[in-house]
């Protein structure tokens, strides 16, 4: 069945588990010459229960057969109060419009003492897991028993399409072996790039500094990773850095953070909603197409997308077929991964889905990086002064960064780890086990010594969310200061040994065969835009006065445990993390 054909899926569930079990019914009586008169429908309603009550038995004593045979245990379940844990479910719910980040989750396990736990939301299998034994056997030791998965296809589909992120073996690993070229050492040493786009930005950021108007961070770093991935990617300056910005006090709320009116404001619009679109289907589970049944409520944002991308495709075509004609072929060193593409197809819908994925790829996890990073620089002085020292000495007031120099800078790496351990950009993910079952390893000792050693029960095609920023958060891993923002924890031996030791606590580019591509050029490019942010500045300070009505912290949280008591913006979660309302920020000069 077609991925993206959800209307098939529901009418066939519907099918099976409402219309085949009464119609047997039905049948099976007039067999027997009897007729149902006014009891049809109480007969019908009662029938369809006791057919999914038969259903969920035959499963439950397939899997207990399962669980044995693998000398396994089933995962903990939660039990609401009501059924179908639907107290839970509503509890959810509410939770994702107004809680800190992933709390609800939090809340679940510490309520169930366990790190991996199965929700069972509507009497279907919902596994969530904060624990590092497992994710690293979803990612890396027992990558061949999952996959991205059908349910996951489903959602992203109109999307995502082809793209590297919604497809597993061949397809996959074709799309990952013709980017990889793209990410190797002597491409992403390539500074100018970097340079042609820090120069816009900072420009800006001079311009608002000097009349000390606060700027909105988020979509400013937005527009830089964009054009710069673009640059890199395409050999085209998308130029967003030059369309109009956000303005403080007027611009009104975006999906995730500011929304501008023009071209490129509306293609971030459309980019954004999709993914909060996608990511509250994801919190439905399985029934979410009863909900957009005749209507996909990403067709109109994948319409803006495609409109804004289609260009470029066919440029890249065009110039094939011209270079073609004249019989001039370049080496693939001298070419960008556009070229590469059109190389390689002509198909192009499958160049645009390859090009999306790249952008969706680089823009919103560099971008939130970097906004979190001038967050922490702004609520930390202390570690902005150390920062900016470690710049200056390295580097100098005014030269651009080598790479070496980028190499050697420790605190720089520390501050973006830390960073990226406590606002991982893809803060949670999913995988699915494929038509097998598999024993997850027993959970994580350090979590609770007297825990059961048992492994647990992973049934057949079944989603798991693990979440890396409730794992990175782990005081039973961390310490008890895990919440706190201390970029020593990178360079004091004794805590890089427990990290070196277990690296699944840390997982911010996930881990196995599809850990990100983009991690060293991340890292460049974090790097290289701070040491020129910081030859310049030296004072951020954040600017609640206007940040837009419903972005800040609600007042409840500061009566909670943890990083929400004390936090100053609002982190969200819609694939990738992001604050609500953006981040306005003032930028200082710095005096010499
Ligand atoms: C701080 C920045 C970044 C973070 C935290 C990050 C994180 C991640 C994570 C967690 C994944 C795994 C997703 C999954 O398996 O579901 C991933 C995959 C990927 N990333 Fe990144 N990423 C970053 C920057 C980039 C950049 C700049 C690029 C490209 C220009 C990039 C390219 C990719 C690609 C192509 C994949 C797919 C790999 C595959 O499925 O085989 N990433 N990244
Ligand atoms: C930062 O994290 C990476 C893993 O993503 C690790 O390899 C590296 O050693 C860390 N750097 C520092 C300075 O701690
Ligand atoms: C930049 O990329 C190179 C090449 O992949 C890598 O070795 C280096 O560690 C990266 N630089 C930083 C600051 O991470
Ligand atoms: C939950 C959510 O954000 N839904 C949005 C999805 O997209 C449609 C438009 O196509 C919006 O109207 C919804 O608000």
């Amino acid at each position: 069945m077609n991925p993206s054909n959800y209307r098939a899926r529901l009418l066939r569930d519907i099918f099976q588990d409402w219309v085949v079990p009464p119609f047997c019914l039905r049948f099976a009586l007039s067999m027997l010459g009897y007729e149902l008169g006014y009891l049809t429908i109480p007969m019908h309603i009662i029938f369809i229960m006791l057919w999914a009550t038969v259903k969920s038995a035959i499963t439950a004593a397939k899997r207990a057969r399962e669980a044995r045979s693998l000398n396994a245990r089933p995962i903990p379940c939660a039990v609401g109060k009501l059924p179908g844990n639907i107290d839970i479910l509503i509890k959810m719910m509410v939770a994702f419009k107004t809680s800190y980040v992933l709390d609800v989750y939090l809340q679940l396990f510490e309520e169930y003492q366990c790190t991996t736990l199965n929700l069972r939301l509507l009497w279907r299998d919902n596994i969530i897991s904060m624990d590092q034994e497992h994710t690293k056997f979803i990612l890396a030791t027992g990558f061949q028993w999952f996959w991205r998965g059908r349910s996951q296809k489903e959602r992203m589909e109109l999307f995502l399409g082809e793209g590297i992120f919604n497809r597993d073996d061949e397809i996959w690993k074709m799309h990952r072996s013709t980017a990889r070229p793209f990410f190797a050492r002597e491409r992403i040493e390539d500074f100018e790039v970097f340079e042609r786009h820090c120069t816009h930005t900072l420009a800006i950021l001079s311009s608002f500094s000097a009349s000390n108007t606060p700027c909105e961070a988020q979509d400013l770093y937005g527009r830089f990773s964009l054009d710069a991935a673009s640059d890199f990617l395409f050999g085209k300056n998308l130029e967003t850095l030059s369309a109009s910005l956000p303005v403080a006090g007027k611009t009104a709320m975006g999906p995730k953070g500011s929304a501008t009116e023009d071209p490129w404001g509306s293609f971030a619009q459309a980019f954004e909603m999709a993914q909060i679109n996608i990511t509250s289907r994801a919190r439905l589970g399985s029934i979410w197409p009863l909900f957009e049944f005749f209507k996909d409520k990403n067709e109109e944002h994948c319409k803006v997308i495609k409109h804004w991308l289609d260009p470029l495709v066919t440029r890249a075509l065009e110039n094939k077929a011209a270079m073609g004609k004249v019989g001039i072929s370049s080496p693939v060193a001298e070419k960008n991964f556009l070229q590469h593409l059109a190389d390689s197809t002509n198909d192009p819908v499958q160049i645009r889905d390859q090009l999306l994925s790249m952008l969706l790829a680089s823009r919103d996890t560099t971008a939130c990086v970097l906004t979190y990073i001038t967050y922490f620089l702004a609520i930390h002085p202390h570690i902005t002064t150390k920062l900016r020292a470690e710049v200056l000495q390295t580097v100098g007031s005014t030269a651009a960064p080598t790479f070496e120099q980028l190499r050697h800078m420790k605190y720089m790496r520390a501050v973006i780890n830390e960073t990226l351990r406590l606002f991982p950009p893809v803060p949670l993910n999913v995988r699915e086990t494929r038509s097998a079952p598999c024993a997850l390893p027993p959970p994580d000792r350090t979590y609770s010594e007297s825990a059961d050693p048992r492994p647990l029960y992973m049934p057949a095609e079944t989603t798991i969310i693990y979440l890396p920023l409730l794992t990175q958060r782990n005081s039973a891993l961390w310490g008890e200061d895990a919440d706190e923002f201390d970029p020593e924890r990178w360079i004091d031996p004794a805590r890089v040994a427990k990290f070196v030791a277990h690296p699944a606590m840390y997982t911010p580019f996930s881990a196995g065969p599809r850990i990100c591509l983009g991690q060293n050029y991340a890292y460049n490019e974090t790097s290289y835009f701070l040491v020129r942010l910081l030859q310049q500045f030296d004072r951020f300070t954040l600017a609640p006065e206007v940040q837009p009505e419903g972005s800040l912290p609600p007042a409840v949280w500061r009566n909670r445990k943890g990083r929400q008591a004390y936090e100053k913006i609002w982190p969200s979660a819609a694939m990738t993390l992001y604050v609500k309302g953006g981040l306005w920020v003032r930028y200082h000069k710095a005096r010499a």
